[in-house]
């Protein structure tokens, strides 16, 4: 039944031209632990509420068709305001139904709760993301100094494993929110929150920025790729290891610019001088699949177009257009492309 709910309010959402990607970012669709018991929780909201409307639709209607007939029937006076002896039982079931209802709302909202809390409660990857205007800076934490990396804009989640999502701000109020894999929780200056996530299904999830932070909001997405179990390891490995020193001449003449010049003071790049903490770690920049939070696919061109003009591709952003003559873009597009 709830099941079967669910598909058909799926189905309505898809129908209506949401999108065409089932899984990639629907609360309907749900892809860990605790988006699934919010949509059970929903479903219940949705069945007792439908049932009560739809009592109070009918017994208004059969008021009104009574009235009609009564008013046909009887021309005196004061006739049908007589007290139907019904009628206090039938209020009497009414009120112990809508008490029953609620109650039963409070029930299921309470062990909904509980059951998420049990999830939070044995959190294995621990796994911090700070908001900044607009993108997000995600670092694996690990008791071992050596083994804590930072990436950006893409999270990496083995399925079946819970995680813990501490949640922080450097400037603005943001929210965190993969729609299919939990609620939106937010990001607020000054304050530690967290979020649990337990993925049930592998693939790639999105999410976005869910909280008016600024001129580029609407392009400070995330994606979390829920591996399996290997898949995972194999890239938190990969992560773990420093930047390939440049192999080529021209890649070489890259690495001096970006390692000199300005790009070294805002972004960080493990194996090298370059360790800026203002724009995103760029270590492994070229394994991910966008750039700036989403703004654009992770390409050659792409990468051509944001170094050299990132403020026409998200106006405002706080990465400013920085002078380059042809061939240090293009040395400085060769040294990126090689983090792979
Ligand atoms: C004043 C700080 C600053 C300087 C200087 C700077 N950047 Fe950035 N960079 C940023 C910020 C902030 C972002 C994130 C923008 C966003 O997504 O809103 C960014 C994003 C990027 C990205 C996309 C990263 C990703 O994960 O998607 C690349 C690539 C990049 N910068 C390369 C460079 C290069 C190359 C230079 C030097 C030529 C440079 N940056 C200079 C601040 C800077
Ligand atoms: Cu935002």
């Amino acid at each position: 039944m709830i099941a079967r709910l669910r598909m058909a309010a799926a189905a309505l959402l898809l129908s209506a031209g949401a999108c065409s990607y089932q899984h990639y970012q629907s609360t309907f669709s749900d892809a860990a632990v605790e988006a699934r018991q919010f949509n059970i929780l929903f479903v219940i909201f949705l069945v007792v509420c439908a049932v009560m409307y739809a009592l109070v639709i009918t017994f208004l209607i059969a008021g009104i068709a009574r009235r009609r007939r009564s008013q046909a029937n009887v021309m005196e006076e004061g006739r049908h305001h007589e007290s139907d002896p019904l009628m206090g039982t039938g209020l009497i079931g009414w009120g112990a139904l809508v008490a029953t209802g609620l109650v039963g709302l409070a029930i299921a909202s309470f062990f909904t709760d509980r059951s998420m809390a049990s999830a939070a409660a044995r959190p294995k990857l621990l796994v911090t993301v700070t908001a900044k205007q607009w993108w997000w800076d995600v670092r694996y934490e690990a008791g071992d100094k050596s083994k804590t990396f930072h990436t950006a804009n893409e999270i990496h989640l083995p399925v079946g494993v819970p995680a813990q999502i501490v949640l922080q701000s450097d400037d603005v109020i943001h929210s965190f929110w993969v729609p299919s894999l939990a609620g939106k929780q937010d990001l607020i200056p000054g304050r530690v929150n967290d979020i649990s996530i337990t993925p049930t299904r592998v693939g790639i999830y999105r999410g976005q920025c869910a909280e008016y932070c600024g001129a580029e909001h609407a392009k400070m997405a995330l994606t979390v790729d829920v591996d399996s179990y290997g898949d995972f390891l194999n890239w938190w490995r990969h992560q773990l290891q420093s930047a390939p020193p440049p192999a080529t001449p021209l890649a070489t003449a890259g690495y001096n610019f970006v390692t000199s010049r300005n790009c070294s003071a805002c972004h960080a790049i493990a194996g090298t001088p370059a360790n800026g903490t203002v724009g995103p770690d760029l270590t492994h920049l070229a394994s991910r699949r966008s750039i700036a939070a989403g703004a654009m696919p992770m390409s050659e061109g792409n990468l051509y177009g944001w170094v050299a003009d990132p403020q026409s591709i998200k106006p405002g952003n706080h990465m400013p257009t920085i002078g380059m003559e042809p061939d240090q873009l293009h040395a400085v597009i060769a040294y990126l492309k090689t983090l792979k």
